[in-house]
């Protein structure tokens, strides 16, 4: 079907032009190679044979001394041949045999090898699934000059936590280290090659980068990498839309993912005419794509619409509140710092509470009563549990939530949890505080509530004590501390009604 000359690299078929590809099966393809020496096989072609899922790859060892130049030509004769196939155990790839007569190569059914080959790959990807709705995940982790190590562990460390949270099983992860990201393929050249066979080897159906990528570096790498490869934002809005519940939620998680899709279709579209087939699939494969191109557009003015609806809706439900003269605070904080436990804590709401990211998208209301122990007075506030905040919240998700999120910015003030216990609890205060700076209305005064006390350490707390002098400590999930916590709302409410709003301030 296909003779190449030229390196093992530039004779590799990539992927997407295989006519089968997976874990589970070899690609139907048996290739004979020779480089014109007696040399047995190099590493390098057995990565080619791995990457390319051949059933069977011989290699024609030319004999030493019959090989010799005449005229700028080569002649010899073929000596002997190696035979080289995968083999389905994690511990070794594959398998080269000693050197083989052309008579004993001959004699091999091929047909009869492969099949068996295919019936053990078949088993060890079954033995090796982990649950059919659980994606087989390898992460990709890129260090650039602008991470530091730390943020860099970090943030690989909370992307296998977005895995898991969105049902997938992280097997491996792969790092590299570059000054900045590859404009096409974000990793180098040698990079993808082990990626595509680590893939290969663990049975990975789905590639995670813990950055965004451009449409372009995503379809350079499917290519290559011949499985499906996945950006982090849209690992997040995969996590938003299995958790979207009420009818508001799943409306601003269908506009976030529209928006994030839009500009990712002309990839789509060149890949189908690709597959179609150069000339004359090129102008009505392009004419479709527009007609999705403004479906999907028409869809996004509209679900805007429904959002501004949304936003007048609850700009409606504040005013009444704020008629019956009833200050509001807005709990926020990184996810998973333990925002709807404390809510529940305290007013005896019942929100969902898990250790998962991203466990609550809707907002929920409750009043609280406090008696101010000063004035001896009883004191309503009304208190806003809302969707938690990770470090750079992609853009799309920002803009679709603005109706969740106004419940922030229109509070009265700010209840900003964090989880002291998480190691990296000092870059999450920095994201929320860097997202609340974004916000289109600068939210009003903040008290920080360290949470989740029971876990941590003295030296922990003596460092958050150090830093953040007018912090409190609590603890939701044990009910620590939460008579003091209601005493400083009580003092929060009163200052930010005397005060107009001048950006985030701690108390
Ligand atoms: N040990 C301990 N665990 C806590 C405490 N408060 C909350 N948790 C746990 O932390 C996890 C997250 O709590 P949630 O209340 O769901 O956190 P959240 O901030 O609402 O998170 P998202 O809605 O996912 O953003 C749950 O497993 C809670 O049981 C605490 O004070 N101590
Ligand atoms: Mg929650």
């Amino acid at each position: 079907m296909r003779v190449g000359v030229g390196s093992v690299r530039q004779t590799q078929i990539p992927p997407s032009e295989l006519p089968r590809y997976g874990a589970e099966r070899l690609s139907g393809i048996r290739c004979i190679a020779t480089n014109l020496t007696a040399e047995p096989i190099s590493d390098a072609t057995l990565t080619a044979m791995a990457m390319q899922r051949l059933d069977a790859l011989v290699m024609l060892a030319l004999s030493g001394e019959g090989f010799e130049r005449r005229g700028g030509g080569a002649t010899g004769y073929i000596q002997s041949a190696y035979l080289a196939h995968l083999v389905p155990h994690p511990e070794s790839t594959w398998t080269v045999s000693p050197p083989l007569s052309l008579d004993v190569l001959s004699k091999q059914d091929f047909l009869e090898l492969t099949e068996s080959l295919e019936a053990e790959f078949r088993r060890e990807y079954v033995a090796r699934q982990v649950g059919d709705d659980h994606d087989r995940v390898l992460l990709v982790g890129v260090m650039t000059e602008r991470t530091s190590p730390q943020r860099f562990q970090d943030g690989l460390a909370e992307l296998a936590r977005l895995v898991e949270t969105a049902g997938g099983t992280v097997l491996e992860q792969l790092r590299q280290k570059r000054s900045h990201p590859h404009p096409q393929t974000v990793v180098g050249e040698g990079k993808v090659q082990e990626i595509a066979l680590t893939a290969q080897t663990v049975g990975a159906n789905l590639i995670v980068f813990d950055r965004d990528l451009s449409p372009a570096q995503v379809r350079n790498l499917e290519a290559q990498i011949g499985i499906r490869v996945v950006d982090r934002t849209e690992l997040i809005l995969d996590i938003f839309a299995q958790r979207a519940q009420s009818g508001a939620g799943k409306l601003q998680v269908e506009l976030a993912q529209l928006e994030y899709m839009l500009p990712r279709l002309t990839g789509r579209g060149k890949a189908m005419s690709r597959l179609g087939g150069g000339i004359g699939t090129r102008g009505p494969g392009e004419t479709k794509l527009e007609t999705e191109r403004r479906a999907i557009q028409r869809r996004i003015s509209h679900l805007q619409r429904e959002v501004t609806q949304l936003q007048s809706h609850r700009a409606r439900l504040r005013q009444r509140r704020q008629h019956e003269d009833v200050p509001s605070v807005a709990i926020v904080g990184y996810t998973n710092a333990g925002k709807s436990t404390l809510l529940n804590a305290l007013t005896n709401a019942e929100v969902y509470t898990a250790d998962q990211l991203f466990a609550t998208l809707d907002p929920t209301t409750r009043r609280l009563r406090v008696t101010d122990l000063a004035t001896h007075q009883p004191v309503s506030i009304v208190l806003t549990d809302t969707v938690g905040f990770i470090h750079e919240l992609p853009p799309s998700l920002m803009d679709a939530f603005r109706a969740t999120l106004e419940e922030v910015t229109e509070a009265d003030a700010l209840l900003h949890v964090v989880d002291l216990s998480h190691p990296a609890w000092q870059s999450q205060i920095r994201s929320v505080m860097a997202i609340l700076t974004q916000m289109p209305v600068t939210p009003g005064p903040a008290l920080l509530a360290f949470n989740k006390v029971d876990q941590v350490g003295s030296e922990t707390l003596a460092l958050a004590q150090e830093e953040f002098p007018q912090a409190i400590f609590i603890s939701a999930g044990e009910r620590l501390g939460l008579e003091t916590l209601r005493q400083r709302l009580v003092q929060l409410v009163r200052y930010a009604n005397s005060s107009s709003k001048v950006g985030i301030e701690f108390h």
